[in-house]
């Protein structure tokens, strides 16, 4: 499809695009395509622009990247296909190791989201033969290399299910999420949850690791607070947008 770049809903129509495209090539899963919606939802409340407290989060996490021992970023399809060059942007820059961890696990979209990363310059792809097990998650979900999440003591994981990120915090970890809906469990469960379309964070946090290299770590996030204020700001976005109504 053709979409002219003077098209209100350009930018939007383009990640559906590409989205779309991944499906077809089997990158993406089914249920990909429905959390992509999702987030175009509370993205569409949000103003589809980086909110201040997202800005923060993504500040501290680039702090805590940076000063971690083991950074590593877990990948899935949809993250694959929307940004894989920001992705191994933000690897080079901090640097972290990249891991794709799949929901919907089979090896060949393993084999199809490591494909497509290497095409975009990344090297030495974690995941695709794993030698260990996220405690408390069933079948597949759980399955990690050793090298990599299973040792990792922060770790970006855009889009994430609930279960698996609450069993990440259980195991210790510094956890990251990006997920533009603040009421999700996994929003809740995180150490930092950047509130933000994931094509807009990743970058974002890349800028401010090159910005903070060298400079000792921020103060603690308090993610709680963050997520607040962006319920807030939804809250507020609703009430404005009811208002245009008018009375009765
Ligand atoms: O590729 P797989 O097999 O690992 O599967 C990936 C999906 C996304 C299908 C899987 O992780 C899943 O089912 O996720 P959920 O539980 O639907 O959660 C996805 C969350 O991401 C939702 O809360 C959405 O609001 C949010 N989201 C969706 N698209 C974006 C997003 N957040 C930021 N940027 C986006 N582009």
């Amino acid at each position: 499809m053709t979409v002219p770049k003077s098209h209100p809903r350009y930018e939007s129509l383009m990640k559906r695009d590409k989205l779309i495209e991944a499906y077809k090539s089997g990158m993406v899963a089914e249920a990909g395509m429905i959390a992509h919606g999702r987030g175009e939802a509370f993205d569409y409340l949000l103003g589809e622009e980086t909110i201040p407290e997202a800005e923060e989060a993504e500040m501290a996490a680039a702090s805590l990247l940076l000063h971690a021992k083991n950074p590593v970023i877990s990948v899935n399809g949809n993250v694959a296909a929307l940004c894989p060059e920001a992705l191994v942007e933000l690897a080079n820059t901090i640097p972290a190791k990249l891991e794709v961890n799949l929901f919907y696990r089979t090896d060949e979209r393993m084999k199809k989201v490591i494909g497509h990363l290497e095409e975009h310059g990344a090297k030495n792809v974690l995941g695709l033969k794993p030698d260990a097990h996220i405690p408390d998650l069933e079948h597949a979900r759980g399955l990690c290399t050793k090298e990599g999440i299973f040792t990792a003591d922060v770790i970006l994981v855009p889009l994430e299910d609930g279960d698996r990120a609450l069993a990440l915090r259980k195991m210790g970890k510094t956890t990251i999420i990006i997920d533009l809906n603040p009421l999700s469990r996994s929003a809740r469960a995180a150490s930092v949850t950047i509130v933000d379309e994931v094509t807009r964070a990743i970058p974002n946090i890349t800028e401010f690791a090159k910005q903070l290299k060298g400079q000792p770590p921020l103060k603690k996030f308090d993610n709680e607070a963050a997520l607040r204020r962006a319920i807030d700001r939804i809250t507020n976005a609703l009430f404005e947008l009811r208002c245009a109504f008018g009375p009765g």
